[in-house]
């Protein structure tokens, strides 16, 4: 498919989704636990692993892939979700806990889960990517079309998961896409410290598989390199390991001070980047970038409204859809 204006002015719009789907969870995240730090308060539960800076992955690797393909995520699932269309409205209810959330509330914001659009993510660092393989194994085995792609960090990228399931995608050439997303840390572990080569995308020619890496963080060219390893796993190729540089601009969780990050490592914020770039390139005025970006904050406000709007649930199905029968 070709780079088209409609292409990258979607690409937009789904940063901008993204970005105000994170920005109005931090600040869901904050309320009730401000001015002191008190545990479990507010409208929002749990931890929160915010995905701002990493839109352009989502953003470009979900626009290379159909309907019937099928993708998991980590702990930090957001940017992903928005990007493969997962309901907005019953994502933030997860996050919310309620009853109207993806997953009935009970999963929380790292086990968003929409089979309408084929979406799972878990919070268990590189454990996606079995499951990705086994989804990939299956569609073969059921001769229904079908590549799967696994999201991870460049953390979960020395988990021994990370080598054995790419060892089986190398000899049995699945169909699966690892996408690897060098934030540069792993909570406060540097890249630098703890992974032996410079790019993952190197560790490819270990496991037959295809390497290939992008340092812009650019929804474009995050495309374009997705494209081609879509159109291989399809074509009966293989697999690929796809390295993307990105970004992390909110901290590992939200109560990360950060404090271990030199001064001089500022990570770039990539969406006033593209938004300039598209400017540049004549494919939005900045009154009509400003306009999507002002509709998807919009967008987001109606999902958080119908997320508090949404009612709890009942202590009585607490055990509910966690065992496959119900417990003898
Ligand atoms: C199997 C497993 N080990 C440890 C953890 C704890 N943990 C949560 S996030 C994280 C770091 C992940 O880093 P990376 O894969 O680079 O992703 P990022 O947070 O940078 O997006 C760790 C160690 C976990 N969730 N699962």
């Amino acid at each position: 498919m070709p780079l088209t204006p409609e292409l990258r002015r979607g690409f937009w719009r789904t940063m901008c989704l993204s970005r105000a789907f994170d920005d109005a969870m931090i600040a869901l995240y904050w309320e009730g636990k401000l001015p002191i730090f008190q545990f479990g308060a507010g409208p929002l539960p749990g931890e929160l692993h915010c995905s701002n800076g990493a839109e352009p992955v989502g953003a470009g690797v979900c626009a290379a892939l159909g309907p019937e393909d099928m993708i998991t995520a980590d702990h930090r699932p957001h940017h992903v979700a928005v990007a493969r269309g997962v309901d907005l409205d019953r994502m933030a209810a997860e996050l919310l806990g309620r009853r109207t959330g993806l997953s009935q509330g009970k999963g929380g914001h790292m086990h968003i889960y929409d089979p309408a659009v084929n979406f799972a993510s878990s919070g268990i660092i590189a454990e996606g990517m079995a499951v990705a393989a086994g989804m990939a194994l299956a569609r073969r085995l059921q001769k229904r079309p079908g590549i799967a792609v696994a999201f991870i960090g460049e953390g979960a990228a020395n988990q021994g998961a990370f080598h054995e399931v790419c060892n089986m995608v190398g000899l049995w050439k699945l169909p699966v896409v690892v996408v690897v997303q060098d934030n540069e840390w792993a909570v406060s572990t540097g890249k630098r410290e703890s992974t032996a080569v410079e790019r993952n995308s190197d560790r490819a020619s270990a496991y037959a598989m295809a390497g290939e890496w992008v340092g812009t963080n650019d929804p474009d060219d995050i495309f374009l390199a997705a494209e081609r390893a879509v159109a291989r796993a399809r074509a009966g190729e293989g697999g690929t390991i796809l390295e993307l540089r990105t970004a992390r601009l909110a901290g590992h969780f939200m109560g990360d001070q950060q404090a271990y990050i030199p001064a001089q490592m500022k990570q770039v914020d990539p969406l006033p980047l593209y938004r300039e770039k598209l400017i540049r390139d004549g494919v939005l005025s900045a009154e009509e970038a400003d306009a999507i970006a002002a509709e998807a904050k919009a967008r987001i406000a109606r999902a958080v409204e119908f997320a508090k709007a949404s009612p709890w649930p009942e202590p009585a199905e607490a055990m509910a859809h966690v065992f496959a029968g119900e417990p003898a």
